[in-house]
């Protein structure tokens, strides 16, 4: 396939040196003036990719689109005019709400929606290293993008492994539980995922997971309380000397996913006339540290 990564930062590269591997087309576009990007994967030698090719676009067979949620909008618009309407659309960030704030423009293109685990680290500009292996599902985002369940085959033989779930929005509301639960904590706290396993933690936790499954069964998704717990206890366990990502965005002064993920989660309470005070405490603070914070990006 023709294939263009949209920001390929740790994520975007470790699939587009995937996906090249696995003999597809791959291109990048990004935001350096470049028209060619070196990138190498782990100890593997590096591959000399195409940069911001206009023509690379024109016949792109597949967009994979890896900026992080808050860039969604500004990232894909302006290449809209020149990618064919059959190109299909694939999202890969964390969070929710990005694609629908462009569904509209969007909507003649097949979409479709991933959420993976896999642990990815940009070690340098020109160097991804592949962290953790983990899992990625793939799902419709609308019906053109229901005719995609062949991409499970393309993605699994470049990265296993990966599957179509019918209820992707699951998925991502599972992964979301996941991000309003330990990102905000160990961005204001600056402490490692597993320093939540403590028990001064223990009351907010549970608060967040309680706002949380009120607001996921009033949107129809499948869950219990003790079994969320569970799932963002092993989380924190699994990943206990990571640092998370809106940790790190706040150390280094960067722009934060937060309205993606907790500000995704009190716009649904809010439509739902659902009281999630901590979780509006916890959105506040993360607020105030971006604000107090310069922005590099
Ligand atoms: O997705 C993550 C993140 O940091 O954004 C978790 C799962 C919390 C791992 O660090």
């Amino acid at each position: 396939m023709n294939i263009v990564i949209v920001g390929p930062g740790a994520v975007g590269s470790l699939w587009a040196c995937k996906l090249h591997q696995a003999g597809h087309s791959v291109s990048l576009w990004g935001t350096q003036t470049s028209q060619q990007w070196k990138l190498a994967i782990d100890d593997l030698p590096e591959t000399v990719f195409a940069y911001n090719q206009q023509q690379d676009l024109i016949n792109a067979d597949l967009l994979l689109v890896t900026v992080k949620a808050w860039q969604v909008k500004a990232a894909l618009t302006p290449l809209l005019r020149d990618i064919s309407k059959d190109a299909i659309l694939l999202f890969m960030h964390n969070g929710m709400g990005a694609v629908d704030e462009i569904a509209e423009l969007i909507s003649a293109y097949p979409t479709v929606i991933a959420t993976t685990t896999h642990g990815a680290l940009k070690t340098c500009a020109h160097h991804v290293k592949h962290t953790g292996v983990g899992q990625t599902q793939l799902g419709a985002y609308n019906s053109k993008g229901e005719q995609c369940t062949f991409l499970v085959d393309v993605f699994n033989h470049a990265l296993p492994s990966v599957s179509w779930n019918p209820d992707i929005q699951h998925a991502l509301w599972n992964k979301l539980a996941i991000n309003c639960a330990i990102n905000p904590l160990t961005a204001i706290h600056q402490c490692l995922n597993g320093t939540l396993a403590e028990e001064r933690f223990r009351p907010t936790l549970n608060a967040i997971i309680g706002e949380l499954v009120a607001v996921m069964k009033s949107e129809q998704i499948p869950v219990e309380q003790n079994q969320l717990i569970t799932t963002v206890n092993n989380v924190i366990q699994a990943t206990s000397t990571n640092k998370s990502s809106m940790h790190q965005d706040i150390f280094y002064h960067r722009q934060t996913e937060i309205d993606f993920i907790t500000g995704y989660l009190v716009r649904k309470a809010q439509q739902h006339n659902i009281n999630v005070p901590t979780n509006i405490e916890l959105y506040k603070q993360i607020k105030l540290l971006e604000q107090n914070g310069k922005h590099h990006d």
